[in-house]
């Protein structure tokens, strides 16, 4: 209670920030997009983990509020480089199921906020976890497509672990898959781990999908990954996440 007591002051007193995490193309090897993660520095313990404190927020009903935050943070910064450094630039953000149950026309804000900067929606993506697609109903449903009919892309995050089933790649329209890291981290030539990424990016690619693998943290991950068909990738081998201004001055490097 009380750490769902000082979310709420750290959310009205800024204490909150968005940092960005490259996610790099992996034939051409450059930052194509980046995913908005909330941080939380608390003024007595310090940074408290998201893991920490995004299922406070979910249960305390914070997280609405917190995600139109980072919402409206990463529409303006998006706006910004796709502006002034990279016209095809892409941000990815984190959406948690509540955010869908609290109202049935919640995905209508969105869209206003990106329609009103003057985006368009294939600008923005949203992750969302498969607990939306468990429970979702038809009325997450009927948001997903109303935001992929705005050219939004919709990415399911931590592909592979829970129970992926694959009755929802059926059944939801999905853009793109995220491969968790623990099928990343064990990645070596001839083992079990490679083969299930060569799996899962065959069938993604036969079901039109794009895929992101995450917690890329080696150049021989990397090549691993690139030799096998996946399109992007995301970790600490190309970048932690990091505030607005360093991923600014990174795309400004790459030209
Ligand atoms: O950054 P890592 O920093 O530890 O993030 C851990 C997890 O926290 C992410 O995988 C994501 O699921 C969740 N997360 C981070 N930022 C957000 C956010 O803005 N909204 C939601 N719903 N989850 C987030
Ligand atoms: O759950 P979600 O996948 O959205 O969040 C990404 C989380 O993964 C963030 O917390 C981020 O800090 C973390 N992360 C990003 N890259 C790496 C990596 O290469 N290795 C590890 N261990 N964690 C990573
Ligand atoms: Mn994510
Ligand atoms: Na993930």
């Amino acid at each position: 209670m009380r750490l769902s007591n000082d979310l709420r002051d750290a959310l009205a007193a800024e204490g909150l920030q968005v940092v960005y995490q490259p996610i790099v193309d992996l034939r051409r090897g450059h930052i194509c997009k980046a995913e908005a993660l909330v941080r939380w520095h608390h003024a007595e313990r310090g940074p408290v983990p998201p893991a920490e404190f995004i299922p406070i927020a979910e249960s305390s009903g914070l997280i609405l509020e917190i995600g139109e935050w980072v919402f409206r943070q990463a529409v303006q910064d998006v706006l910004r480089w796709r502006t002034e450094l990279d016209e095809h630039f892409q941000i990815s953000v984190n959406k948690s199921p509540v955010q869908f149950h609290s109202e049935a026309g919640m995905h209508t804000r969105w869209l206003r906020q990106i329609v009103e900067a003057g985006l368009p929606g294939d600008a923005v993506s949203l992750e969302i976890t498969e607990g939306l697609l468990l429970e979702g109903g038809d009325n997450a449903s009927q948001q997903l497509m109303a935001l992929r009919r705005a050219g939004l892309s919709v990415a399911l995050d931590d592909f592979g672990t829970g129970y992926s089933s694959l009755s929802y790649l059926q059944r939801y329209e999905i853009d793109c898959l995220k491969i968790d890291r623990v099928f990343v981290h064990e990645l070596e030539p001839g083992s079990k781990a490679l083969a299930l990424c060569r799996a899962i990016i065959t069938m993604a690619h036969e079901l039109g999908m794009t895929v992101i693998a995450e917690g890329v943290e080696t150049a021989r991950q990397r090549d691993l990954l690139a030799s096998i068909g996946c399109d992007l990738g995301q970790g600490f081998f190309f970048a932690r996440p990091m505030p607005a201004a360093a991923l600014e001055e990174l795309l400004r490097q790459q030209g």
